[in-house]
């Protein structure tokens, strides 16, 4: 799902397809780069160390991670749900932007209008969840198995994967993901982020799912 990541152990993170300040005014540019090679860093340098110990595990990818999660043994639940979890999520959530922000298109574009009444109403619904997140987490835009759109919250490194939903585009609403510029403002961090969102994108991955 990912093309900033390599797809198996060892992880390895490549470059943005952008700048870093290329998301100006609306995400910083320091912003940007203390969270990708730090924080997103961090998440993916710790599931490399713990896959280190776990052979059999390192033939998985993100994906394979989190759906089993549950039913690893007891003392890689933790560090694979937080490490596994933070790589994919960044992965979802800096693929999922783009310089100028993207709109919904093809059959994503036509489930948004049906499910939600129009994109401007899909996108408050969207600020609305990601602004009450409470603490640390992301908010979603998901499909369940059926292709039903579902826009939802997790906490921390959760993801939606192991209720079996598609992920398809995330908000990170840590707070290092907007603190420097918007302090406490988050909705006014959503607001940004909306016009920086790749829309496309999550149309491709509908697409492929779908149809
Ligand atoms: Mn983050």
């Amino acid at each position: 799902m990912t093309s900033l990541l390599s797809p198996c152990y060892p992880f390895q993170l490549g470059a943005l397809p952008f700048a870093y300040n290329a998301l100006e005014p609306n995400i910083d540019a320091a912003t940007m780069e203390i969270h990708y090679t730090r924080h997103f860093k961090e998440y993916v340098d710790n599931l490399n160390a713990t896959l280190a110990e776990c052979p059999r595990l390192q033939c998985c990818n993100l994906e394979e991670l989190l759906r089993c999660c549950d039913r690893l043994p007891a003392n890689l639940r933790t560090p694979i749900r937080r490490y596994a979890g933070g790589a994919y999520n960044h992965a979802m959530y800096f693929e999922g932007l783009t310089p100028g922000g993207s709109p919904p298109c093809g059959t994503l574009a036509r489930a948004i209008d049906c499910t939600y009444g129009s994109t401007e109403l899909f996108k408050a619904q969207l600020k609305a969840k990601a602004t009450e997140v409470f603490g640390s987490g992301y908010a979603w835009l998901a499909a369940s198995r059926t292709g039903r759109l579902a826009i939802m919250a997790t906490a921390n490194q959760d993801t939606p994967l192991p209720c079996g939903c598609v992920p398809l585009l995330n908000v990170d609403v840590w707070e290092h993901a907007y603190y420097l510029k918007y302090q406490n403002l988050r909705a006014n961090y959503i607001d940004a982020w909306l016009r920086v969102t790749d829309f496309g994108r999550a149309s491709v991955l509908h697409e492929e799912r779908f149809c």
